[in-house]
């Protein structure tokens, strides 16, 4: 069955499930790696929030979209991986600390129960905490083992750290407790979306190009497809909360319970779904003007609005 997967030019709807399947496996032997590295420097009372935060399941959007911005920009072979696993480290971190009962205090995520559920919310803020260092740790490694010069290493981390903090994702997390039981105007609602989630989903793309040393132009493209996509990505979001059920979504729909704007709260279902594709062609054409022939990022960005959870 492909529900959720749509044929796009070079890519029928069985291989882009088959393409993101296999991508997940490499990507989840590159977190099995860095997991080895990060959980023997960790206290023993942390390791099992830390390993079920990092491991229980999800897209690997995040990394696979790295790889992906990396072959567009020319980048060859496997040592991406280690570098793109870092965006999950992080992405993972965001995930135990949004559901903790002081943020959106959540039950079931990725159809388990949440990190705190499991472990409790003192190992869950500490494991989550530990992940932030350890994911800087691992661009800067992950960037030297591809053999790039010392001043690109600093730049990748510099790309993590800055998507990640005050004027990304915490930023925007700030923003987005800050509203609720508020009416936010469409432009605070993409400025707040376009910190919280977008930020590290474009560092994604411009991280691959970085790495695989893409000209000027072409990271312009990758830097337009992440920002639009991004914004895709969360309206998508937005729709299936409003759409879903808990069992359809390996989480609880939570967005109306916490009083939030979304897009389609402002814009109901038919518009919001329309602003997505708009963001799609916009995410497609940007890779157009940046010369960047990608059957994948095309097809990533129609599955990012296709996806069921
Ligand atoms: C201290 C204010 C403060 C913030 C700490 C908690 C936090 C940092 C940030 C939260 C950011 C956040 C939860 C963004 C949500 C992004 C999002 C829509 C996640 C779902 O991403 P998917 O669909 O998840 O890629 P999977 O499960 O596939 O990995």
């Amino acid at each position: 069955m492909t529900e959720g997967f749509s044929a796009t030019e070079g890519f029928s709807a069985t291989e882009l499930k088959d393409y993101l399947a296999t991508e997940r496996v490499q990507v989840e032997g590159a977190l099995e790696n860095a997991l080895a590295g990060i959980l023997p420097r960790v206290p023993e009372e942390f390791r099992g929030a830390l390993r079920h935060g990092v491991t229980s399941g999800g897209k690997r959007l995040r990394p696979i979209l790295c790889v992906a911005g990396f072959r567009a920009a020319g980048g060859e072979g496997e040592g991406i991986y280690p570098l793109a696993v870092s965006l999950e480290l992080i992405h993972a971190y965001s995930l135990m600390h949004d559901d903790l009962p002081c943020m959106d205090d959540a039950d079931l995520r990725r159809g388990e129960p949440t990190t705190h559920k499991a472990h409790g919310e003192d190992r869950t803020t500490v494991a989550g905490a530990l992940l932030i260092p350890a994911a800087a740790l691992q661009a800067h490694e992950g960037a030297r083992a591809m053999g790039l010069p010392e001043e690109k290493c600093r730049l990748l981390v510099e790309e993590l750290a800055k998507a990640s903090g005050g004027g990304g994702m915490v930023g925007g997390q700030l923003l987005d407790l800050l509203g609720e039981d508020q009416e936010l105007s469409a432009d605070q609602l993409d400025d707040l979306h376009r910190r919280k989630t977008g930020a590290l989903l474009r560092a994604s793309l411009r991280m691959g190009g970085i790495a695989a040393g893409a000209s000027p132009q072409a990271l312009a493209g990758l830097d337009g497809y992440g920002e639009a996509m991004g914004l895709a990505f969360q309206i998508a979001d937005d729709l299936l909360d409003a759409t879903s059920s808990a069992q359809e979504l390996g989480k609880n729909p939570s967005d109306a319970d916490l009083g939030k704007s979304t897009y389609v709260s402002l814009f109901g279902v038919e518009e919001a779904g329309r602003k997505a594709e708009e963001q799609v062609d916009a995410a497609i054409q940007a890779l157009d003007d940046g010369g960047l022939a990608s059957p994948e990022l095309k097809a990533l960005a129609r599955y990012i609005v296709d996806r069921k959870r």
